[in-house]
């Protein structure tokens, strides 16, 4: 059925699946999953024109629970995986569903490396600075000294900022979200989806079971002197990530000077919203596209590539004479 047929309701219905959903009550990772439904219908996109890429942990099951293509890669190999399948068919739409061990431990090389390519993906970090699905092992975002329940000492270890790293390593759209905050984090992800190339959407994503120190009542302002929630909308500030195309040197780095403060606010003040966008990059697909030259109007999934009865049929003189081979 055509989009345009669906109503909300249908719409948002399409993505949802009637099978049981065994994330612990109360996880952050419930209200990611609704909005993460909510913005692919909002955006007009039907089952059959997403992947969902899931790493290892309690947020890499996400794609069992979205009416979509998915696949349940290994830890640390979602970015990979999403790689190929953009480059091989770039109509559909990939994001990548992980944890923030997934993304910043054992998977930061290719963290860093997808961020040098700019393939035009979507990156939501669920971000409980807890390895959940092991219960509860410190992950790369939990900082120095803070000893949530699994822990038998405070951690040993410094953090990994994530909206650092990914700007240190190419990311051209840089935001946060919070689980809690569903209607926000619709809009988030709508833009980390639409965004044309690598988008980074750090999820602030409380573990009721694992993480009893930054919970719900924290993010609300459990603590602080002022009681105010610590989340705020760093856009109904002054504050502007954009970076438009073209700017010149001193414009480019005082906007990276102020993103880098935003980026390491966490405290009695957490911003959410877009924190960088640097606009006009080529994404990694256009590169391609610009070298080889039938990758844009036959990229690898449109191609024929045998006849009915399995016989290959790809010419592959072109690329012999190119190469030099004979
Ligand atoms: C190669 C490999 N090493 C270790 C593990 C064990 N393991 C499974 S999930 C996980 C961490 C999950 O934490 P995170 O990525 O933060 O996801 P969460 O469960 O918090 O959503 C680990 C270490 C594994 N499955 N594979
Ligand atoms: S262990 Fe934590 S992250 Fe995993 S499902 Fe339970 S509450 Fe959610
Ligand atoms: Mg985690």
């Amino acid at each position: 059925m055509a989009t345009a047929t669906l109503d909300r309701r249908q719409a948002l219905k399409q993505f949802r699946v009637d099978y049981a959903n065994d994330w612990c009550a109360g996880c952050g990772d419930f209200g990611i999953l609704g909005a993460l439904q909510q913005a692919l219908a909002g955006m007009g996109l039907m089952p059959h024109q997403v992947v969902l890429v899931g790493g290892i942990g309690c947020s890499g099951k996400t794609q069992y629970y979205v009416n979509c293509y998915g696949v349940h890669t290994l830890h640390g190999r979602p970015l990979p995986f999403a790689t190929g399948i953009k480059l091989a068919n770039p109509e559909l739409t990939v994001i990548i569903v992980a944890g923030d061990g997934d993304g910043l431990g054992i998977g930061a090389g290719h963290f860093v490396n997808a961020g040098r390519r700019n393939v035009d993906l979507a990156y939501l970090l669920f971000n409980n600075e807890v390895y959940g699905l092991t219960q509860g092992q410190g992950a790369p975002t939990l900082q120095l000294g803070l000893q949530t329940r699994s822990l038998v000492e405070p951690n040993i270890q410094e953090s990994v900022n994530g909206p650092s790293l990914a700007y240190a390593s190419g990311f051209t759209w840089i935001g946060r979200g919070y689980s809690y905050d569903v209607r926000h984090l619709v809009s988030m992800i709508t833009r980390a989806v639409r965004h044309p190339g690598l988008s980074f959407l750090d999820i602030v994503q409380p573990c009721p079971t694992y993480n009893d120190l930054h919970d719900k009542a924290w993010f609300g302002g459990a603590g602080t002197d002022s009681g105010d929630p610590r989340i705020y909308d760093v856009e109904a500030t002054d504050y502007d990530g954009r970076i438009p195309a073209g700017a010149d040197a001193g414009d480019y780095r005082a906007k990276v000077a102020a993103f880098s403060q935003k980026a390491l606010e966490w405290g009695d003040r957490i911003p959410v919203g877009l924190l960088l966008e640097r606009q006009g990059v080529t994404s990694f697909g256009d590169r391609v596209g610009g070298r080889l030259q039938p990758y844009r109007t036959q990229p690898p999934a449109a191609r024929v590539i045998a006849d009915e009865s399995g016989r290959p049929t790809a010419d592959l003189s072109a690329a012999f004479d190119e190469s030099g081979v004979d």
